[in-house]
């Protein structure tokens, strides 16, 4: 799409007219930074804030487009009163005062998303949840180049969206996070699903309704939906007159999971591949590749390649990883689980009692609702990060419960509790921050400290 377009729809969609429009990009992350290297190639005249003194890519902002006026350290500052529009980034809150006043003046807000697209006519695949979004959308992004259709995958799994232009792609698969969807308009997406919507950030959001109709957003437009059957909440958003597919592990659906001595993944009466075929573990996975192929089949992907990717995925890191066996010990890291619904599944996919690692930032969530899992699949539970004591209350000693500092101290109080053939699970049902810098540095610090423990 040329230059013009993209004006085009900008100015249809929101009133964004070059000539008298002034952009403010509020945050300087990786979406903020992708949106002003996007915005430098149009006409449209913007500038740069963020709430931090030393935004991480202020520096490089500053090198790479000296003429963008950036502000720092804080944002009570005049940019909002000439912005006619505001690009908001997701770690900002649309309840920050002056993004508040600004949109009870009539400024309009937008996103990364919004920009892109308008920037791109090629088909969009998007993809949210309370959990599953990554793998969903790198299986998605594996199964299209599997079938010979040039793909790139990003959003809030990574790569911030307009940065994906660059490839060129003939088909765009979106991770999207309630955040990115609250303030997205633009997205008339060719398939979208919510995968499943559990507990999570509703430290920012209005409650479990408020956080669902963010999500539910995904759906604006005339795209397939893709519906998860055993989930009445994403049942609920489906609508009269639009072309919807379903998928389920527990019953008949579009997509299904067939039990029987073969557990087979279905296609309505077609057999699409034995279950055991998929490298990764978990119901909740099966679901996973379920939702993918009915994605899939919504851009027009061949099936034979969707399940030859299917049998290659390996799954991604510090989502239900084998660490190490130690002393005939299972470790596992599934540090990614950083809400309620994640750590469930990944208890459920256990036959044998584990010994659970959680804690962290619970972030709002209503912990007793770990309980019955907790108490159903685990011999006991050991604790750490800021939310420790508020879990520990919320288990009400359902099991054995121990409070540790730190992560060294927790493996080492799992691995006392741990006999042969048993499983330490580290799914910690809260966000990392209050003790890492991210899921990824909380899974690195547990695999290290239980490669410290003596193998015997
Ligand atoms: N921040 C400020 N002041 C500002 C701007 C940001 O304090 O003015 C803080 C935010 O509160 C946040 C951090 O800086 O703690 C980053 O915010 P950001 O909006 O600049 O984030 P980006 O670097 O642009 O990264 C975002 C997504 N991050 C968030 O939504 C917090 C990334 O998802 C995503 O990969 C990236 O865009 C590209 O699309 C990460 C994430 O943690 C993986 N997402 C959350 C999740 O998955 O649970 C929603
Ligand atoms: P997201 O991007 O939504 O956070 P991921 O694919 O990264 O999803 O997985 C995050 C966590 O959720 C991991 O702990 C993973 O084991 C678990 N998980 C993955 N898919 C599902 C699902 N469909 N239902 C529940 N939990 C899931």
């Amino acid at each position: 799409m040329d230059t013009a377009d993209l004006l085009g729809n900008l100015e249809t969609l929101f009133k964004l007219n070059p000539a008298s429009a002034r952009l403010l990009i509020v945050g300087l992350g990786a979406t903020g930074y992708s949106a002003a290297q996007f915005l430098q190639k149009t006409p449209i005249k913007f500038a740069v804030i963020d709430s931090r003194k030393s935004p991480p890519l202020i520096d490089n902002l500053r090198e790479q487009m000296p003429d963008v006026p950036v502000f720092s350290g804080g944002f009570d500052q005049p940019a909002f009163d000439v912005a006619t529009h505001l690009l908001v980034s997701p770690g900002v809150s649309l309840n920050e005062t002056a993004i508040h006043k600004a949109m009870q003046a009539g400024v309009t807000v937008i996103s990364d998303i919004d920009l892109f697209a308008c920037a791109t006519s090629k088909p969009i695949v998007a993809i949210t949840g309370s959990n599953g979004k990554s793998t969903v959308t790198t299986m998605l992004g594996e199964m299209g180049n599997a079938a010979g259709v040039k793909t790139a995958i990003g959003g809030n799994l990574g790569t911030p969206a307009l940065d994906l232009l660059q490839q060129n792609a003939e088909l765009y698969v979106l991770e999207l996070s309630s955040f990115q969807l609250e303030r997205t308009t633009a997205l008339n997406a060719r398939a979208a699903t919510v995968l499943n919507i559990s507990p999570d950030h509703l430290d920012r959001h209005d409650g479990m309704d408020g956080y669902a109709a963010e999500k539910q957003r995904i759906f604006r437009g005339n795209g397939v939906m893709v519906l998860n059957a055993d989930d009445a909440m994403v049942m609920a958003m489906q609508s009269d007159g639009r072309q919807s597919l379903t998928f389920s592990t527990q019953g008949p659906a579009d997509f299904y999971l067939r039990r029987s001595e073969t557990d087979t993944l279905m296609h309505g009466e077609q057999a699409l591949m034995a279950a055991s075929k998929l490298r990764l573990e978990g119901t909740h996975n099966i679901a996973n590749a379920l939702a993918a192929l009915a994605l899939g089949t919504a851009v027009g992907l061949s099936i034979t390649a969707m399940c030859d990717a299917l049998r290659r995925f390996k799954g991604l890191p510090h989502r239900m990883q084998k660490v190490a066996e130690k002393a005939g010990v299972n470790w596992v890291n599934d540090s990614k689980a950083t809400n309620i619904g994640a750590c469930i599944a990944a208890l459920q996919g256990y036959e044998r009692k584990v010994i659970l690692i959680a804690g962290g930032d619970a972030k709002g969530a209503d912990m007793t609702e770990l309980v019955p899992a907790v108490k159903a699949k685990t011999k006991a539970v050991v604790l750490m990060g800021k939310d420790a004591q508020l879990i520990a209350d919320a288990l009400n000693n359902c099991v054995p419960v121990h409070l540790t500092a730190n992560m060294k101290e927790a493996v080492k109080v799992a691995a006392g509790l741990a006999s042969t053939g048993d499983s330490v699970l580290l799914s910690p049902a809260c966000a990392s921050l209050d003790q890492y810098r991210s899921y990824v540095d909380r899974g690195n610090k547990f695999a290290e400290a239980v490669m410290e423990l003596p193998s015997c």
